[in-house]
């Protein structure tokens, strides 16, 4: 019989998501999958990409190929393990870039190639379909979109500043009251999204930030259509535990929004797609398996696992409950 490989599409971003995808391509390749990279799609934030000195950063972009790759520093999160920063102190003694900014030495060996194929005229969807044959990913990866989106923090006095200044400086120490992805409203959804998406057997959410990852993902117009029509299910995973953040900022993300830091209120903020939102089933943690009532009662299957992403054994777990919740 010729084992048919199920297409899996993920929508991902940053640290969560990096981990979270390693963990689908480790579950498919145990299903006996060995073309992963035909059967796994990640759809992935580009949100909090920026120009920074001249060259084109994709933080989510590069965290996850970095991931996929085995080259990423798993400590930070993010960046090329074993990296120097030559280059980014000289640009520094230049006063050019930002002061609390790393660039990576080999970091920036990719922003130089991805700007010069932007330059040459390349689409992100190409230049990252590029960038993916340098090492086996197992896995195809699209960019949300081809075009620029930001997204902008507006603070409690009003000041206007890029995610990365907001986080990477502030610590998300200063109080946002809103999340703008301006550039968004006339984005479309890169090449190959959409069909992804549609002829997908299983749709799922990676336990990235709900608002500053998956929300610009969801914010594209058009997609939200394509996920609410999609005929797979779509399964989200709680980047929530315990009521609390993994890592990262979320947890201001969402106050900012007037959602609560808890599994439920996150569920409740993506929505059941019989009610207009995005989600069959949401994958819950073991410390939160009070609340499955509720998101029972909100018309999305709660079901319940251990969700810490410790190593690819225990995300290749959470990926196979994601899965057989799709019956896949
Ligand atoms: N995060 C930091 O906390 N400090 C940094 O200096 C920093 C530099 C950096 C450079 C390139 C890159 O792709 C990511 C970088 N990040 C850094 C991570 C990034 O700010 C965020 O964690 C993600 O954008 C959120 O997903």
């Amino acid at each position: 019989m010729v084992r048919v490989s199920p297409r899996v599409v993920v929508l991902a971003g940053g640290v969560g998501g990096s981990k979270f995808v390693l963990g689908v391509r480790e579950a498919l390749r145990r299903r006996g999958v060995d073309d992963t990279a035909a059967a796994l799609t990640v759809v992935v934030n580009t949100g909090d990409d920026l120009w920074l000195s001249g060259v084109r950063l994709q933080p989510d972009v590069d965290s996850i190929t970095y991931a996929l790759a085995g080259v990423n520093d798993a400590e930070r999160g993010w960046g090329r393990a074993g990296d120097s920063e030559r280059v980014g102190r000289e640009l520094q003694q230049w006063g050019a870039g930002w002061p609390w900014f790393t660039l990576g030495d080999l970091d920036l060996g990719t922003h130089l190639a991805r700007t010069g194929w932007l330059r040459d005229g390349l689409t992100p969807t190409q230049v990252l379909e590029r960038m993916s044959h340098r090492w086996p990913l197992g896995a195809r990866l699209l960019p949300m979109t081809d075009a620029e989106v930001d997204t902008i923090v507006v603070v409690e006095d009003g000041s206007r500043l890029h995610f990365q200044e907001w986080w990477t400086r502030h610590r998300a120490g200063l109080t946002p009251t809103r999340f703008e992805n301006p550039g968004i409203e006339v984005a479309s959804a890169a090449p190959g999204v959409v069909k992804a998406i549609a002829s997908a057997d299983v749709i799922l959410i990676a336990p990235s930030n709900p608002v500053v990852s998956i929300g610009p993902i969801l914010a594209v117009p058009g997609l939200r259509d394509v996920l609410a029509s999609a005929a797979a299910p779509v399964v989200g995973v709680s980047p929530i535990i315990g009521g609390k953040v993994v890592r990262g900022m979320a947890d201001v993300c969402l106050t900012a929004i007037g959602v609560e830091t808890s599994a439920s209120a996150v569920a409740a903020h993506y929505g059941s797609r019989g009610s207009g939102g995005v989600l069959d089933a949401w994958l819950l943690a073991e410390e939160d398996a009070a609340v499955a009532p509720d998101v029972a009662g909100r018309g999305i299957r709660p079901l319940v696992a251990p969700l810490w992403m410790t190593d690819a054994v225990a995300s290749a777990a959470i990926a196979e409950v994601a899965l057989g919740a799709a019956g896949l």
